[in-house]
C-alpha cells in the first residue's frame, strides 16, 4: 500500500474524459460517477480478493464488492473456474439448460419460502415482475414502498414520497407521469401504523408491500423490532402480498437472508447480486400457486433474452456452493465486521466526529451524524460534506468506501484481519484531516 500522498489519478482522469463523450456522466451507472462525495472517480482495471487496482496502478482495499455480489471476494478462483469452463461450451443458447435447474434448487434450499422462481438479468426486472405478480393474483393496483428503499429504476417505483396525508408516490424523475405512480404510496420505513392507516384508508386495493427487509439504499437501516412481523400481520389481514426485495439481503446477512435472519416468511421474495457472482442476475419466486400464474403456465407476461443465461449460471451456482459449505463464513464475517465498524466509529469519536454506526452481518454504514438512523428522515439528517471528505481522504489512503452516504458499505470473506487494521488506521488519518 502506497504511502499517504496524491494519488497519480492521471490515466484515469484521461479515461474519464474519453467515456463523458460515449456515456451520460462518462458512466453506465449514476453512483460511479462520485457526484455525491466529489472527486475524480478511479477508472479500475483490477480486483483480486479484497483488493482493486485502477489505470495509475493505485491500490484499494474494495468495501463495495460491486455494490454486493463479491461476497467471495474479486476473482474467486471457484467462480472464475466456473464461467471459463461454462463458457468453453458456449455463452448463451436461448433455450433451457440444465444449469438453470442447477441454480434454482441451490436458491430454493436456502429460501423455503419459495417454491417456485424465474431469472431474469437485473434486481429492477425482479421486483418490477413480482410487483405485477402482486397486481396479478390480487387484482389490486395499489402498491406500498418504504421512503429510502430502493428497488431499481421501474417507473412505478421511482417516486417521492406524497408529503404529510397525500403520501400518494410523486414522480421521483423526469420522465415518469403522474398517472404511472399514482398507485404508489411511499411510507416511512418502520413505522407500521402508517402501513395499518394506508390498508384502512384503501381497504381492499392494496395488491403488495415491498420492502428492503433491511435496507441498503439509504445506507445501512435494520428493521424495528416487529416491524416485518408487522408488514406480514397487516399484509395477511388485508389478502395483500408481502414481498422481500433482498436482492442486497439475499445471501448476504444469513444464507437464508434476511427471512432466515428475522424468522418472517414473505409472499414472493427478489434476489440478484450474490446468486449471480458478480454476472447479471435477478430472481423473483414463491408458492407455486403465485408463480404458476406467470407465462406461459399464466397469464402473467415477463420475459429476458438472457434469463439464465448459462455464464450467470454458474458463477452464482459456485458461489451459493461455496457459502453452502462454509456456512460458518456467516459467523466470521459478521464478527470480523463487527471490529471493523466499532474500531473506525471508536476512531471517528476520538477525532470528535459525530458518526453513527449501523450493520447487519457484513453490511453497514457510517452515518455522519450524532443521532440514530432508522429511517430516511433520520439519515437525511447526515453531515453529508463530512462525508464526501472522509470518502476521499479514506480514498487517498487506499480505502475503497461506496461513493455515496446513503449506501451500505460490504466485506467479503477475502477480507483480512489485516485489512481491517489499514483500514481503521487510514480512518484515524482521515478523521483528523477532515477536522482540520
Ligand atoms: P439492479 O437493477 O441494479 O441489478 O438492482 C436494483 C436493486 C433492487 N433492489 C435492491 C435492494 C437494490 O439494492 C438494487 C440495486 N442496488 C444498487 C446499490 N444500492 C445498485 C448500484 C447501482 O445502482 O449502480
Amino acid at each position: 500500500m502506497q504511502p499517504t500522498a496524491t494519488r497519480k489519478l492521471d490515466r484515469s482522469r484521461q479515461l474519464q474524459q474519453r467515456a463523458e463523450k460515449l456515456f451520460p456522466g462518462g458512466v453506465n451507472s449514476p453512483v460511479r460517477a462520485f457526484r455525491a462525495v466529489g472527486g475524480d472517480p478511479p477508472f479500475i482495471v483490477k480486483g483480486r480478493g479484497s483488493r482493486m487496482w485502477d489505470a495509475d496502478g493505485n491500490e484499494y482495499i474494495d468495501y463495495v464488492g460491486s455494490w454486493g455480489p463479491l461476497i467471495l471476494g474479486h476473482a474467486a478462483p471457484e467462480v472464475v473456474e466456473a464461467i471459463e469452463r461454462a463458457n468453453r461450451d458456449g455463452a448463451s443458447f436461448g433455450a433451457s439448460t440444465p444449469r438453470e435447474s442447477d441454480l434454482a434448487e441451490a436458491v430454493l434450499e436456502a429460501f423455503p419460502a419459495m417454491e417456485k422462481l424465474r431469472f431474469v438479468s437485473s434486481g429492477t426486472e425482479a421486483t418490477m415482475s413480482a410487483i405485477r405478480l402482486a397486481r396479478a393474483v390480487t387484482g389490486r393496483k395499489y402498491i406500498i414502498k418504504f421512503e429510502g428503499c430502493y428497488h431499481g429504476h421501474t417507473d412505478a417505483l421511482l417516486v417521492k414520497a406524497g408529503s404529510g396525508v397525500a403520501t400518494f408516490g410523486i414522480p421521483g424523475s423526469a420522465g415518469v407521469p403522474e398517472e404511472f405512480v399514482q398507485f404508489t404510496l411511499a411510507l416511512p420505513y418502520n413505522n407500521i401504523d402508517r402501513v395499518n392507516d394506508a390498508f384502512k384508508r384503501l381497504k381492499g386495493e392494496i395488491a403488495c408491500v415491498i420492502v428492503e427487509p433491511v435496507v441498503g439504499n439509504m445506507g445501512c437501516v435494520p428493521p424495528a423490532p416487529q416491524f416485518l412481523d408487522g408488514l406480514r400481520y397487516l399484509t395477511s389481514r388485508e389478502d395483500a402480498l408481502l414481498i422481500f426485495d433482498e436482492v442486497m439481503t439475499g445471501f448476504r446477512v444469513a444464507f437464508g437472508g434476511a427471512q432466515e435472519l428475522y424468522g418472517t416468511r414473505p409472499d414472493l421474495t427478489t434476489l440478484g447480486k450474490i446468486i449471480g457472482g458478480g454476472l447479471p442476475v435477478g430472481a423473483y419466486g414463491g408458492p407455486a400457486e403465485f408463480m404458476d400464474q406467470v407465462a406461459p403456465l399464466g397469464p402473467m407476461y415477463q420475459a429476458g433474452t438472457l434469463s439464465g443465461n448459462p455464464l450467470a449460471m454458474a458463477a452464482g451456482l459456485a458461489t451459493l456452493r461455496h457459502l453452502r459449505d462454509n456456512r460458518e463464513l456467516y459467523g466470521r464475517l459478521d464478527r470480523a465486521a463487527a471490529t471493523l465498524v466499532d474500531m473506525v466509529a471508536d476512531a471517528a469519536h476520538q477525532a470528535g466526529v459525530a458518526v453513527t454506526a449501523n450493520r447487519v452481518g457484513s453490511m453497514f454504514t457510517w452515518f455522519f451524524t450524532g443521532d440514530p438512523v432508522t429511517d430516511w428522515d433520520s439519515a437525511a439528517k447526515s453531515d453529508t460534506a463530512l462525508f464526501g471528505k472522509f470518502h476521499r481522504a479514506m480514498l487517498e489512503e487506499g480505502i475503497w468506501l461506496p461513493p455515496s452516504q446513503f449506501e451500505a458499505a460490504f466485506l467479503s470473506a477475502a477480507h483480512s484481519m489485516d485489512d481491517i487494521s489499514q483500514t481503521v488506521v487510514a480512518a484515524q488519518k482521515a478523521f483528523a484531516a477532515i477536522k482540520l
